[in-house]
């Protein structure tokens, strides 16, 4: 299987994460990349190419310009207002309060957020926008007749929202490329979510839509982030009812009930009649994730994979979460090699 792969996701290097009231050292980190490509090279999964640059075209055709430029001025609009530390927001539009953006940056950053563990550090753009053109190189050879390609993008994106970063992700990865294999010729387009968390940003950007199907498996949001999406009563709306299907589980969940959701995740995309897969890979399902709550083991994610090759479909994999770093590598080839398996 073809990996794209930049070096540049290394410009998303933050110090600080909020969590328990403290600023910790961030789970999304650039050895987690690294690790999966040690792991791809280790089992010789396949070529790993470098990503070419698409501009702003794709990614605007699922993000507001206004958030793009906001994203792109962030850090030095931080740095120049005089703060000293990362860019967390500490403020927002709560119910009832005005929908405005503000000039002043704090007022930005709570305008844009849905929450507020993400900072923003030096360099964060860059390596956003590197995601982005990662996840669209891998789908143009999707486009183009490969049956699969494996996007190593970070940082991840499926909690981006059109307008919204936060969730460790402030490009839509897995959606500029849905829409991009949409925009070069596949008439519908499924996209499956195995991470461990709601991808709300994807359901939101795709979700008054018939033509792009968004089908989540993760931690019921009634116990796990992102909190205030993901409930199974979240069916799309519009034109788009029926075209998102979610199935939250409880704490403690084993492969064996997740491996359900998965048929009827599988039987509603093979219902669809999908011209190409997006898969949005977050290995966070993982027992030793830290930040997680299901209890999938390492063979776990062969077996899924070989499921998912059954659809028979044209499938892109985009790299969201995961979080135990020692088995990151092991649990994302597991899934791509079960994918490849004859
Ligand atoms: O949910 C958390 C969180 C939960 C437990 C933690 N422990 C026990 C150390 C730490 C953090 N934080 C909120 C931000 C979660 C972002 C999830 C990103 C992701 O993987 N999305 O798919
Ligand atoms: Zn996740």
């Amino acid at each position: 299987m073809l990996t794209v792969f930049s070096t540049d996701h290394m410009l998303r290097s933050p110090r600080t994460e909020l969590y328990g009231g403290e600023l910790v050292r961030p789970h999304e980190s650039p050895e987690r990349a690294q690790i999966v490509l040690a792991r791809i090279h280790a089992q010789a999964l396949g070529e790993v190419i470098a990503p070419v640059t698409f501009g702003m075209g794709p990614v605007l055709r699922v993000h507001d310009p206004a958030f793009v430029e906001f994203l792109k001025q962030a850090w030095s609009d931080w740095v120049a207002a005089g703060n000293r530390g990362e860019a967390i927001p500490d403020c927002w539009p709560a119910r009832r309060m005005a929908q405005h953006c503000p000039n002043s940056i704090v007022g930005k950053l709570g305008y844009y957020a849905m929450a507020a563990e993400t900072s923003i550090s030096q360099g964060t753009w860059e390596a956003a926008r590197a995601a982005a053109d990662v996840a669209l190189t891998a789908a143009s050879r999707v486009k183009d007749g490969a049956h699969t390609a494996f996007a190593l993008c970070r940082p991840p994106g499926h909690h981006a929202a059109r307008d919204l970063y936060g969730g460790y992700c402030f490009l839509n990865n897995a959606a500029i490329a849905a829409q991009y294999l949409r925009d070069g010729g596949a008439a519908r387009v499924a996209i499956l979510d195995v991470d461990f968390h709601h991808g709300n940003g994807t359901q939101d950007i795709f979700y008054d839509r018939a033509d792009v199907l968004y089908v989540s498996l993760h931690g019921d949001p009634a116990d796990a982030f992102p909190y205030f999406s993901g409930y199974a009563d979240e069916i799309g709306t519009g034109a788009g009812g029926g075209f998102t299907l979610n199935l939250p589980m409880p704490p403690g969940t084993e492969f064996v009930v997740w491996q359900n959701a998965l048929r009827a995740a599988l039987a509603r995309i093979a219902d669809f009649r999908a011209d190409a897969l997006v898969v949005s890979l977050g290995v966070d399902t993982f027992v030793a994730d830290p930040i997680s709550f299901f209890r999938l083991q390492s063979e776990d994610f062969s077996t899924y994979g070989r499921m998912i090759r059954d659809c028979g479909l044209p499938t892109l994999f985009v790299m969201e979460g995961g979080y135990a770093v020692g088995d990151i590598g092991v649990n994302v080839v597991n899934v791509l090699s079960g994918f490849e398996q004859a």
